[in-house]
């Protein structure tokens, strides 16, 4: 196999899909030379059953808004693969979602879940619906809507969805409430549900808290203490809040807060009740992060991402290819030491190159943040003992299974000069395990 040759197929084959090429060429590359060392998996053709999803479903989603307008959607559901166990991943609500988006996030989640040491295998859904201005009442009605075109295909052992980019607490209410309705089981068929019906404690904290151990980890390699550390830290939504609680009760100073209107640079750190002003306007008024700058007197950047303000850290937590060559280049330059990602694909390929050319710890999505997914598998586990751990045993399962990432990737990853490429180390310690199921269950 060779990964250029890999990558030309795609792109012929599958044109159009930018996204999606980018995810497949990061993996591809970097198992190139242990795909290489087994024979078998060239003869089974193994890379291109890897590369393509097993099945894209796609549905015209149409609702009604509070004027009586009707209006239509695309809804989606990529089922990548799912040799090691049941489909699992998000589902995303933004106007710019495609399939090509899908199918790289499908393609990142079932090696993450590879990497989680939890059986489930890899899918992603979404539409290009986007929440932004609705009321509560199209938001349910859209859900109801998208769920109508989706529950065929999922279910607590064949698929089973989650929360991504603007799906949270609330959407996967209104979600399961109508899946169960059609389905007329109550079964753990979505994750991230509300506590009151199945949802585990620690799931909307998990991806955030997730990235922070991943951190503490990486920073751990070389002695580096995470108190007093300045962080930026982009996006405003799950994972960028509960990133900043964590690095506050660890000490550290979070620094920067974005959304795609701009952001906001806070010198004297978001400090724990500013974090709750945040979490208010942005998951009950849904407000700008401009409102911050307005309420604490600090800077606002409209239009612009948080790279160039000087820091320790850099946590991006927003959306993919939001870190572009030249604000990697800006963090090397103001001596950032860590970046990891709580967002999946924030870095384009030529930011990846800046941080790992200068050696900086960079952790890619599917390492750091697979903390989400992780808590929502023992969210699977626990529905399905009809059974709930208290806060602490789930949080501790989390921080286990954070630092046994990073074990794999430290294994599969180190370098002849010690340094650490956690790129490497995550896709071929994710793809070994997947490959190997798929080569035991026949070429199907
Ligand atoms: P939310 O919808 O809660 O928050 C997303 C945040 O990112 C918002 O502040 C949003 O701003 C901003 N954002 C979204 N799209 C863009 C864009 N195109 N340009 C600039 N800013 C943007 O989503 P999450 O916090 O759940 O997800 C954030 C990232 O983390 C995504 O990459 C997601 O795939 C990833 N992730 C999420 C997990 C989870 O459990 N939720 C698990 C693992 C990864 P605005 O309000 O203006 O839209
Ligand atoms: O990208 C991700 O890992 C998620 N959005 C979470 C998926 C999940 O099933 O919890």
């Amino acid at each position: 196999m060779r990964s250029s040759e890999v990558i030309d197929f795609l792109k012929r084959r599958f044109p159009n899909e930018p996204e999606y090429h980018q995810a497949v060429e990061e993996v591809v590359e970097s198992i190139e030379d242990v795909y290489n060392e087994h024979p078998e998996f060239e003869k089974a053709n193994l890379i291109e059953r890897l590369v393509i999803p097993d099945k894209i479903h796609s549905f015209r989603v149409t609702w009604v808004d509070d004027k009586g307008n009707v209006q239509t959607n695309m809804g989606y559901r990529v089922q990548h693969n799912n040799a090691i166990g049941p489909y699992k991943g998000g589902i995303r609500f933004h106007a710019s979602v495609s399939p090509s988006i899908l199918k790289f996030l499908a393609f990142e989640q079932t090696f993450k879940n590879a990497l989680t040491t939890l059986p489930m295998g890899g899918a992603k859904g979404g539409s290009d619906f986007s929440p932004r201005g609705k009321s509560d009442g199209e938001v349910m009605r859209f859900c109801q809507a998208f769920v109508e075109g989706l529950w065929r295909v999922i279910g607590p052992n064949t698929d089973v969805p989650a929360g991504d980019i603007g799906v949270g607490g609330r959407e996967i209410g209104y979600m399961f409430g109508k899946y169960k309705k059609l389905a007329e089981e109550f079964t753990g068929t979505f994750t991230g549900k509300g506590r009151e019906f199945g949802g585990s404690l620690i799931r909307p904290e998990a991806t955030g808290y997730g990235n922070v151990y991943f951190l503490l980890e990486m920073l751990k390699t070389k002695n580096i203490d995470i108190k007093g550390k300045k962080c930026l830290v982009s996006g405003s939504g799950n994972v960028a809040q509960y990133t900043c609680e964590k690095l506050l009760e660890l000490g550290a100073i979070p620094v920067t807060l974005s959304d795609s209107d701009g952001y906001i640079y806070d010198p004297d750190g978001i400090t724990e009740e500013k974090l709750r002003f945040v979490m208010e306007l942005k998951n009950l008024y849904r407000g700008r992060i401009r409102e911050y700058a307005e309420e604490y007197g600090c800077k606002y950047v409209p239009g612009a991402r948080p790279w160039g303000e000087k820091a320790d850290i850099a946590l991006p937590s927003a959306t993919q290819n939001e870190v572009d060559q030249a604000d990697a280049e800006a963090l090397v330059k103001n001596g950032v030491i860590a970046v990891s990602e709580g967002a999946n694909m924030p870095s384009t390929p030529e930011a990846i190159a800046v941080f790992q050319s200068n050696k900086i710890l960079y952790a890619p999505g599917k390492a750091a943040n697979a903390g989400g997914v992780s808590v929502s598998g023992l969210e699977m586990t626990q529905n399905s003992e009809r059974y709930s751990w208290p806060a602490e045993q789930v949080d501790e399962k989390l921080k286990w299974i954070m630092a046994n990432i990073h074990e794999n990737c430290v294994k599969y990853g180190t370098e002849s000069d010690g340094y650490i490429n956690y790129v490497k180390g995550a896709n071929i310690a994710g793809f070994m395990k997947v490959a190997k199921a798929i080569m035991s269950q026949g070429i199907l």
